[in-house]
């Protein structure tokens, strides 16, 4: 066992946020799902007060390295999230982190503080990758914006707060050391980077319906290892690292680029048990190398026979 801002994990792999439908995957594979859950901890996708519909279709485009998504944050909002998401979540094997998102520190507020007081929920991220009305910046992009955001919601709640931090900025690590000093518990990084597509028959206009989206898979491992380990040096509290992981080695360096736990993401697209098979491989180099880590359960097979 490994422990995350007080929170006993198995393994070091968690997936990141709105790459995996847990309540999809257990309509998919049954109870199978929870007696080999693919994560250590589970974290959900974002939750914003008021529902939303998403961005228009088409929503994905697909790179020789990766994907390129604008979805644009569907999702039932907070009533509805509470209502019939966080039950079916609560059954999960794991800790449940739940990712809140807001325009404003008012509406993030709102978010935490609803959550404060669910047992369900372990700890919150908050997703600071969204414009801030007021100023037109994104929160997250800001040093002073995401201490502003953390001294509004820090006294609201005593669970654990992960900073997810965006790589669309001049300098995360000094975000992140914002984020530390105004009470962050956590910081996870990278979020995705943002990128186009062209319309394939249609010159000069986007594919995506969102015009421009964020990037995420293979492309942009390599930007989250050195972004991870700029991060690990400006700041004490544990690193979340993600971007682009798809096999334990990956993971590994990951890890020795700075990270406590690690995220997979788009790998989860093409096959929901990457999780899994990420946390065994990196369990086996740990091992071999001598490193000690988290002791994951054997590679799930029920599930796997069951597809
Ligand atoms: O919903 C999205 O389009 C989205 C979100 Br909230 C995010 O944080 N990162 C991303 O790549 N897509």
């Amino acid at each position: 066992m490994i422990s995350f801002c007080g929170i006993e994990l198995a393994h070091p792999v968690v997936n990141g946020s709105g790459t995996f439908d847990a309540i999809a995957a257990r309509r998919a594979f049954g109870d199978a799902l929870l007696d080999d859950f693919p994560f250590a901890a589970f974290v959900s996708k974002t939750v914003t007060r008021a529902p939303r519909q998403g961005n228009p279709p088409p929503r994905l485009w697909e790179l020789g390295a990766g994907m390129i998504n604008s979805i644009g944050l569907p999702n039932k909002g907070l009533a509805g999230y509470l209502a019939e998401d966080l039950p079916q979540l609560a059954e999960l094997p794991v800790p449940l982190i739940v990712n809140v998102m807001g325009s404003s520190a008012e509406d993030v507020a709102a978010l935490v503080s609803a959550f404060a007081e669910r047992e369900e929920v372990a700890a919150l991220e908050l997703n600071v990758s969204c414009p801030n009305v007021k100023t037109g910046l994104l929160m997250g992009a800001d040093p002073g914006e995401t201490a502003a955001l953390l001294d509004a919601v820090r006294p609201l709640t005593a669970k654990p707060l992960v900073v997810k931090l965006t790589p669309n900025c001049a300098s995360p690590a000094a975000v992140a050391a914002a984020a530390e000093a105004h009470g962050a518990d956590a910081v996870s990084l990278i979020n995705t980077i943002r990128g186009m597509a062209m319309h394939p028959r249609r010159p000069g206009e986007a594919w995506l319906g969102g015009g421009t989206g964020g990037v995420s898979g293979p492309a942009v491992h390599a930007v989250a290892l050195a972004q991870v380990r700029e991060v690990r040096e400006r700041v004490r509290i544990p690193v979340v690292g993600m971007g682009g992981v798809a096999t334990g080695r990956q993971a590994r360096d990951m890890i020795d680029a700075g990270a406590d736990l690690v995220g997979v993401g788009t790998a989860s697209f093409r096959d929901p048990l990457a999780g899994a098979r990420i946390a065994v491989e990196l369990q086996r180099l740990s091992a071999n190398s001598g490193i000690t880590g988290g002791t994951p359960e054997p590679a799930p097979a029920r599930i796997a026979d069951a597809r």
